[in-house]
């Protein structure tokens, strides 16, 4: 925590270091300063080009649409070699807003870029329905105190408090079922791009999507979704690499914290200092996982009251390999079943998503400084053809206490695979697991409800080779 927190503030003072800006002149209070703009790579510019959306015409009154205002200043500043956009004060209606390089959208304290909830304000193709999206650019920046909000509410067709009933924006076909709805922002084929010290907020779909993509910041962003609502990830990760995420906080209904490989591999992710709470999961590896992951770290993260801690949900032929989860504090419960998840703290699910599709396996994954207080038990389930190996648990400390009337009894294979299949409860349920250590792994069982659990450990020997336990201990208390 304390040597983190140094990093954090050395990184802040690099940032801030330089001459004044003419947006920071005009706003003395503003973090804001062209030292940042080295991490960057934007060179030696001193002074950026200030552009303001109202001298553009932006209204800023929340009715009337702000689009082209909007569009047309970024597009001028571009044109110009880039800088900063700047939206001051009020509420900017807008459609789909497109960032270029070496732009950066500067939405002021007081300010919200208020996503339309129409589908005449996004693009033809559903790849794009985004209310601000980066797309092939380099240097892109998004901060400035203020808000990005998605009126997701607008989409619910029927709010239930188990889970929203969503409309589907499926008419020209370009996308289908219930998850055809608009994301919140959105960085497709982008290098160097730094989110940071804004509010993103009520999500129709995904919240942050960050897609094939190198060298992002994400830190200090706010994001809150309707904890109801399917589909309203925090930060979903997709066929990027070295991507840092640090000091956010996120409290939404779906994922939080979501890395995926549709269309490449995923390398060097780090995730620090953040808290979450979530009705899925706080940290979930795929489902999607055609390709590679690669040296993930995860560290200092509170996790209060959601459905699934540290998840890796693999259905395709991608492979994990080298994943870290250090200093982790959570409390995992259930839900309503319809939402995937039984409140395991810790949850490996590898199975292949069709009959004759492969899936990859899980290869050097540490837990380690890990406390928990959770409804259910850990959960670690490969296949015979691929098998999760070279686990580590060190100093790991789990209190199992029931803390809703949901059933317990049951294993969650979903999406696909067995489904939900009724198995006794566990303190920790393991298939096809090889080379897996233990060492200070403290398993504490709290009140009668749990008692009748039985079981520290779950498993088919068959299937389950070289485990190592060091200094286990199991105890009963009231
Ligand atoms: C962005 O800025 C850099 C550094 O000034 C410059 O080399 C690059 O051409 C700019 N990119 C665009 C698309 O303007
Ligand atoms: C839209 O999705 C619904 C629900 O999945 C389906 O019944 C309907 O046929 C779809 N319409 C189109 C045009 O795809
Ligand atoms: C990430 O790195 C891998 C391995 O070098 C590479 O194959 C992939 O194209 C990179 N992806 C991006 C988006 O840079
Ligand atoms: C991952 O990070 C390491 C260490 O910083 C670096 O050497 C490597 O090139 C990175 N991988 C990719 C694909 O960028
Ligand atoms: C594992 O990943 C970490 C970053 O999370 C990296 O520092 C380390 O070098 C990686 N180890 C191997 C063997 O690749
Ligand atoms: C686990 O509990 C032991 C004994 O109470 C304590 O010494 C240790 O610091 C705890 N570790 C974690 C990660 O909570
Ligand atoms: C785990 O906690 C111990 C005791 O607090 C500390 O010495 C060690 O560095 C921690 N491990 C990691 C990987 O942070
Ligand atoms: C979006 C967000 O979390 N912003 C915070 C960034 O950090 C400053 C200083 O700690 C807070 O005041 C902001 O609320």
């Amino acid at each position: 925590m304390e040597s983190f927190s140094t990093i954090v503030v050395v990184l802040a003072s690099i940032l801030l270091i330089g001459a004044e800006s003419s947006l920071a002149a005009s706003h003395p209070n503003l973090e804001y300063g062209p030292g940042r703009l080295q991490a960057l790579n934007v060179g030696e510019i001193q002074d950026r080009l200030v552009c303001r959306v109202s001298d553009f015409g932006a209204r800023g009154d929340g009715i009337v649409y702000d689009t082209s205002a909007v569009q047309s200043t970024i597009d001028y500043c571009a044109e110009r070699g880039g800088g900063v956009v700047h939206v001051p004060p009020g509420t900017y209606l807008t459609g789909t807003i497109y960032l270029k390089s070496n732009i950066t959208l500067w939405v002021d304290e007081g300010a919200t870029i208020l996503g339309g909830s129409n589908q005449a304000d996004f693009p033809a193709q559903s790849s794009r329905w985004y209310t601000i999206l980066a797309e092939d650019a380099e240097n892109v920046e998004l901060t400035g105190g203020g808000i990005v909000a998605g009126q997701g509410l607008k989409f619910v067709v029927e709010f239930k408090e188990e889970k929203n009933i969503m409309v589907s924006w499926n008419v020209t076909g370009d996308c289908v079922g219930d998850e055809c709805r608009p994301r919140l922002v959105g960085f497709i084929n982008c290098k160097n791009v730094h989110v940071w010290n804004v509010f993103l907020e009520e999500p129709a779909y995904w919240c942050l999507h960050i897609v094939n993509s190198d060298i992002v910041s994400i830190h200090n962003v706010s994001i809150y979704g309707d904890f109801n609502s399917p589909n309203n990830d925090g930060i979903d990760i997709e066929s990027s690499n070295n991507t840092m995420i640090e000091n956010c906080h996120i409290d939404t209904g779906d994922d939080a914290i979501c890395p995926k490989t549709e269309d490449g591999p995923l390398y060097n992710l780090t995730v620090t200092n953040c808290w979450i709470r979530t009705k899925s999961s706080a940290v979930k590896l795929g489902s999607g996982s055609q390709y590679d992951f690669r040296n993930l770290h995860f560290e200092h993260l509170t996790i209060v009251d959601s459905h699934r801690g540290l998840g890796i949900q693999l259905r395709d032929k991608g492979n994990v390999n080298n994943v870290t989860y250090a200093n982790i504090k959570m409390s995992t419960r259930y839900y309503h079943p319809s939402w995937w998840g039984l409140a395991e703290p810790i949850y490996i699910s590898a199975c292949n998503r069709t009959p004759d599709t492969a899936v990859g396996s899980v290869t050097y994954v540490r837990y380690i400084n890990i406390t928990i207080i959770s409804e259910n038990g850990i959960f670690l389930s490969g296949l015979e053809k691929s098998f999760l190996k070279g686990m580590e648990f060190k100093n790991v400390n789990m209190t199992l206490v029931r803390s809703t009337s949901f059933p317990g009894g049951y294993h969650d294979y979903r999406p696909g695979c067995q489904g939900m299949v009724a198995h006794r409860m566990s303190g920790l349920f393991m298939e096809y697991v090889e080379d897996i250590w233990m060492q200070k792994v403290r398993v504490q069982w709290k009140g009668a409800d749990v008692l009748d659990w039985g079981l520290p450990f779950d498993f088919t020997p068959s299937t389950v080779h070289d485990m190592h336990l060091v200094d286990f201990e199991n105890t009963y208390v009231d």
